[in-house]
């Protein structure tokens, strides 16, 4: 069960404001584990692969441009339930609805503008990290802190 794996990225606009490490400290102060981190400007081809369920919707043209605007931290992180609990730490997808204390909710305004991406369910997180990563691209390894987060 701790080894339920979420992807999350910092978008082009997360990485130009400076918010990598905001992120990264985050997911890892509350206690989850990285297993797999990339910095790379994506295609647009792959932008519209991770994005393919929104195909029909208005902004996906612009959202896929967006997304392949620049550089993006890719990750992988694991822990227990963490896809829920990723997404809680995101908040709402328009910034305006995020509550403080949440990363958007803290650190954007505008839902085209929501500086990362948190998959948003296991099958989707599956999905998510075969897109952006190799399998011998994610590290498994014993973390020193487990004992003490887990009973
Ligand atoms: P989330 O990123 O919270 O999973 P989503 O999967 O519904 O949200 O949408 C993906 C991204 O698309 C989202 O992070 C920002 C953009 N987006 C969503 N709704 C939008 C809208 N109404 N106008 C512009 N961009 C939107
Ligand atoms: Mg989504």
């Amino acid at each position: 069960m701790a080894d339920e794996r979420t992807f999350i990225a910092v978008k082009p606009d997360g990485v130009q404001r400076g918010l990598i490490g905001e992120v990264i400290k985050r997911f890892e102060q509350r206690g989850f584990k990285l297993v797999g981190m990339k910095f790379l400007v994506p295609t647009e081809d792959l932008a519209k692969q991770h994005y393919g369920d929104l195909k029909d919707l208005p902004f996906f043209a612009g959202l896929c441009k967006y997304t392949a605007s620049g550089p993006v931290a890719a990750m992988v992180w694991e822990g227990l339930n963490i896809v829920k609990m990723g997404r809680m730490m995101l908040g709402e997808t328009n910034p305006a609805d995020s509550k403080p204390g949440s990363i958007r909710g803290d650190f954007c305004i505008q839902v085209g503008r929501n500086i990362i991406h948190g998959s948003d369910s296991t099958d989707n997180a599956k999905k998510e990290i075969g897109l952006w990563f190799k399998p011998e691209e994610l590290v498994s390894y014993k973390s020193c802190q487990d004992a003490w987060l887990y009973e």
